[in-house]
């Protein structure tokens, strides 16, 4: 049965919704960011562009670089708008939106996020790199899908939830270990275990005129500790990034330059060189892809 108007919603040139793209639009390999001004500085890097399209947040650039087509889309801030973002992503490679029903062909993407975070630990500081093995999602994201719940790792979760007191459920999704350990071969980078947070100030532990409700909850975060591993760093897209690109198929990586350190006080003096530095490292390495 095809999908009705009211669910795949098109725009009248045929592009979907919110991204306003066209399958053709989008290369195999699509480069995700936050800040839609961090589109050019990725697409700078590219030999050709032959893509330039914007809608709200949503800005696309495709090009080559030598003979790799690649896109850079960028996001806008949080959870919320990466379920947009990968759910339409989606849609240019499964489903047939001019006859609006599934394909049967797989079309996998690589997908990888490179973005900005706040480091929990005095040993990783500002100006490194964090790529995330594995995330923690405090979104609710997970509750709106129906999918096998002991897929997303119950014990670390609950535990996390104990931890903090929290009322909502977190989840635990996990990088593409292909696109990991690829690239963790060859750009110098901490593995990360990243806490995806629904909010910038008291979500993140930080507070101006509103106080956070749960107590010293940098010092909880910074101590936490399951199987060997310890929270690394926190930001806000990298858990809903895995889920989605888990749930449906696509290889995901997401890319942290760390720009705070929440246990040192330290903000990076040089945020957009360290960001130039991680842009230029990764489009090396995933114009290899
Ligand atoms: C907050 O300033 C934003 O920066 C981080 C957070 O995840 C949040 O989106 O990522 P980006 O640099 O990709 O936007
Ligand atoms: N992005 C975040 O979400 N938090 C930080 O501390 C820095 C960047």
């Amino acid at each position: 049965m095809a999908f009705p108007s009211s669910e795949l919603i098109l725009n009248p040139d045929g592009s979907i919704y919110h991204l306003r793209l066209l399958p053709e639009d989008l290369a195999d390999t699509v480069i995700l960011v936050g800040d839609p001004d961090r589109v050019a500085l990725v697409s700078r890097h590219f030999d050709t562009i032959d893509v330039r399209k914007q809608h709200r947040e949503f800005v696309t650039h495709t090009g080559t670089i030598g003979r790799k087509r690649m896109s850079v889309v960028s996001s806008g801030i949080g959870s919320d708008n990466v379920e947009i973002v990968m759910t339409e992503l989606d849609a240019l490679r499964h489903i047939d939106l001019q006859q609006r029903v599934p394909r049967t062909e797989k079309r996998p993407l690589n997908l990888i996020r490179i973005g900005t975070s706040g480091s929990l630990q005095e040993d990783i500081p500002v100006d490194s790199v964090v790529a995330s093995r594995r995330a923690v999602g405090l979104d609710g994201l997970l509750d709106f899908y129906a999918t096998d719940e002991s897929r997303w790792q119950p014990d670390l979760a609950a535990s996390l939830k104990t931890t903090l007191g929290l009322r909502l459920q977190p989840y635990v999704a996990e990088a593409s270990p292909v696109l990991f350990e690829s690239f963790h071969d060859v750009v110098s980078s901490v593995p990360g275990f990243t806490l995806t947070c629904p909010g910038f100030y008291a979500p993140q532990g930080r507070h101006l005129r509103l106080a956070p409700k749960i107590d010293g909850v940098i010092g909880k975060l910074q101590a936490f500790r399951h199987e060997g591993w310890r929270l690394t760093n926190f930001e806000m897209e990298t858990a809903a990034y895995y889920l989605f690109g888990a749930l449906l198929g696509h290889e995901m990586l997401s890319l942290n330059a760390i720009v705070a350190n929440r246990a040192t006080g330290e903000f990076s003096t040089r945020p957009e060189q360290t960001i130039e530095k991680l842009i230029r490292d990764t489009l090396c390495w995933a114009s290899d892809l």
